[in-house]
């Protein structure tokens, strides 16, 4: 039976998700629109803590003052009603065919600064509805063509303007952090920070570099081959995980975004047992919301939708109850210890010791016996049997 979610549990659903009509690039629609309104009060019924969307979910592309005014009261009359939250807000500069080149990266300079003027109206609103977190997915920043972009270029005026955007949050006083989404390709062929790794690399490159940290997606990264879980690890030991989209995605094709844990299961398993306890030696854990960036399948009805929204909630929570079991499993501790996990915990210097006592100490290298050494086992496979058998329910 699986646990049931409650806001503790800081879980939070874009409203792109459960709201998506399932229209792809081969078929049309195959279920109606979802009123915001509405899926603020399905999702917190569900036990949800939050709602996050992207400027155009909210309020159609080019509306004027008043059909605004008007959504965002009928949107806030519902977070009042419910109780739900609005802890991340991001903008959409994909769908348009202004934004076809991209927003912060196309080659025409106007297109440029409409979108600088679209993401700031957008940063308002986000610190009006108390939002903390400032999504950046740059999906049509890219290329499909290696000559008619230049890349060195584009990551200048994209740094100009994330740069910008730090300063006017730090201008106008507002309590707002950016997160950065790395995706490899789709919908461009080959988009710009690709991945974790180039994100992180490019924020370091910012004038507010604490202003700025990262929004990967589980399936993003796996589109690129690469283990989200070490991704994941990384980001928290540089301070700099301040969002996550959790989701599932089988190999590397096309993004799913398939129901967390309907893809890598054990991956899954190993990133809820990172995000709750930290590293098996006191790493960082993560406290922010539990997001689902998640497309309920095309061919799923209502019902369908609201069963795989639980089914988000439902499978991180069992993970959470098996890496707790893991976790307090006495075979799992010794099996850690034998595997010498623990061990990467120790310094590889003592204490005040320096490369010349390193280079004077015997024992680490002409009396080391490299044989021995090599001929150890570690008893790896004992471990990650222990794990599955945990995400089995069979300990
Ligand atoms: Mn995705």
């Amino acid at each position: 039976m699986a646990p049931r979610p409650t806001p503790a549990d800081k879980f939070s659903f874009g409203l792109w998700t459960v709201g998506w009509p399932a229209r792809d690039p081969f078929g049309d629609a195959t279920r109606p629109e979802l009123d915001a309104v509405e899926a603020v009060h399905r999702l917190a019924e569900l036990g949800a803590y939050g709602i996050t969307f992207h400027d155009d979910d909210l309020v159609p592309f080019g509306a004027d003052a008043a059909t605004r005014d008007a959504q965002l009261a009928r949107f806030r009359k519902a977070l009042d009603e419910t109780g739900l939250v609005v802890p991340m807000v991001t903008t959409n500069l994909f769908t348009h065919p202004v934004f076809k080149d991209g927003g912060f990266t196309s080659n025409d300079r106007s297109v440029r600064r409409y979108a600088l003027r679209k993401v700031l109206r957008n940063v308002d609103l986000a610190a009006e509805l108390g939002a903390r977190t400032f999504v950046m997915w740059g999906g049509r920043e890219g290329a499909e063509y290696d000559v008619a972009k230049d890349i060195q270029a584009a990551l200048d005026r994209y740094r100009e303007a994330v740069d910008l955007l730090c300063q006017y949050v730090v201008d106008q006083g507002y309590d707002l952090r950016f997160a950065i989404e790395p995706k490899p390709n789709e919908p461009r062929g080959d988009i710009l920070l690709p991945t974790v790794g180039h994100a992180l690399a490019f924020i370091s490159t910012l004038a507010r570099p604490d202003l700025v940290g990262l929004n990967p997606e589980v399936g993003h990264e796996q589109m690129a081959g690469l283990n989200f879980a070490h991704g994941i690890a990384q980001a928290l030991w540089q301070g700099k995980l301040f969002h996550i989209d959790l989701n599932g995605q089988r190999g590397i094709k096309y993004d799913q975004d398939l129901v967390f844990g309907h893809g890598d299961l054990l991956n899954a398993f190993a990133l809820v047992d990172l995000l709750e306890h930290g590293g098996p030696n006191g790493g960082p854990a993560y406290d922010g919301p539990r997001h689902f960036d998640y497309k309920p399948s095309r061919t799923e009805d209502m019902t369908g939708v609201w069963a795989s929204a639980a089914a988000n909630m439902s499978t991180y929570l069992l993970l959470k109850e098996r890496a707790a079991a893991f976790r307090a499993d006495p075979e799992v501790a010794e099996a850690l210890a034998a595997s010498k996990v623990t061990e990467l915990g120790a310094p590889t210097l003592g204490p005040g010791e320096s490369y010349t006592d390193l280079l004077a100490d015997r024992a680490a290298f002409e009396e080391f016996d490299p044989q021995a050494a090599g001929a150890q086992g570690y008893g790896f496979v004992r471990l990650n049997q222990l794990a599955v058998e945990h995400v089995l329910g069979a300990r």
